[in-house]
């Protein structure tokens, strides 16, 4: 299997970790958003994601992007260890939780849309880091609620689950663009768990192969 990728780009980190956690073997091949005018946007990768973003995943005939979808497609194929566990009530709030920050999130924060407030529209800094810390504090408060509902150990009770794959790699945007996390105690006391956890640990940004200091 190949994932393209970016070292810092969050959807990349997502896929990383639920490879990691089921054991997956994987050639990560390195596509840098900001280089050569953002080599997403290049003929050759946007044949295989026409949308310019990533992750991509190839698996011989199948080519896959959005991560949640990729995830799936691996928790398919390799259900165990599952990231989808328990009953239908508890995969539901699995689904949501991951669906709050892949879906309604990060796509308000994604490189292209802050590229687009400061070029196209020509927001300060100071707006732009408005924008940020106006839709971090809008997901983040509610996720913190829905923990008290359905967090344990972990997002959705004691067991690692997609939502524990997206939350991650959101935190750590959130530590990168400076965003107040002490409103959020249960959310960073599940993120300081998660943090320990190998195949977490093994897809951190600063380990890939791409990363920058
Ligand atoms: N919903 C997509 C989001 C993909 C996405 O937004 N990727 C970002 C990096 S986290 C990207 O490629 N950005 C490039 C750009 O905005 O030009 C997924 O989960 O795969």
């Amino acid at each position: 299997m190949e994932l393209y990728g970016y070292w810092r780009s969050s959807a990349s980190y997502r896929a990383r970790i639920a490879l990691n956690f089921k054991e997956l073997d994987y050639n990560y091949l390195p596509v840098h958003l900001l280089k050569d005018g953002g080599q997403q946007h290049q003929q050759a990768y946007r044949q295989l994601n026409p949308n310019g973003l990533v992750p991509t995943l190839v698996d011989g005939q199948v080519i896959l992007h959005q991560s949640v979808a990729i995830i799936e497609y691996l928790e398919d194929k390799y259900p165990q260890p599952s990231l989808l566990p328990g009953d239908a009530k508890q995969r539901g709030a699995i689904r949501a939780l991951a669906l709050d920050l892949s879906s309604e999130l990060q796509p308000l924060i994604n490189l292209r849309v802050q590229q687009y407030l400061k070029q196209q529209l020509e927001v300060t800094d100071a707006q732009k880091q408005a924008w940020l810390d106006h839709w971090f504090a809008e997901s983040f408060k509610a996720f913190e609620k829905n923990l008290e509902e359905v967090g344990g150990t972990y997002c959705v009770g004691d067991e690692f689950s997609l939502a524990d794959v997206c939350l991650v790699p959101q935190v750590a945007s959130a530590q990168r663009f400076g965003i107040d996390l002490t409103p959020y105690p249960v959310l960073m006391g599940i993120y300081e768990r998660l943090e320990d956890l190998p195949y977490v640990r093994a897809a951190h940004p600063s380990k890939q192969p791409d990363a920058e200091s």
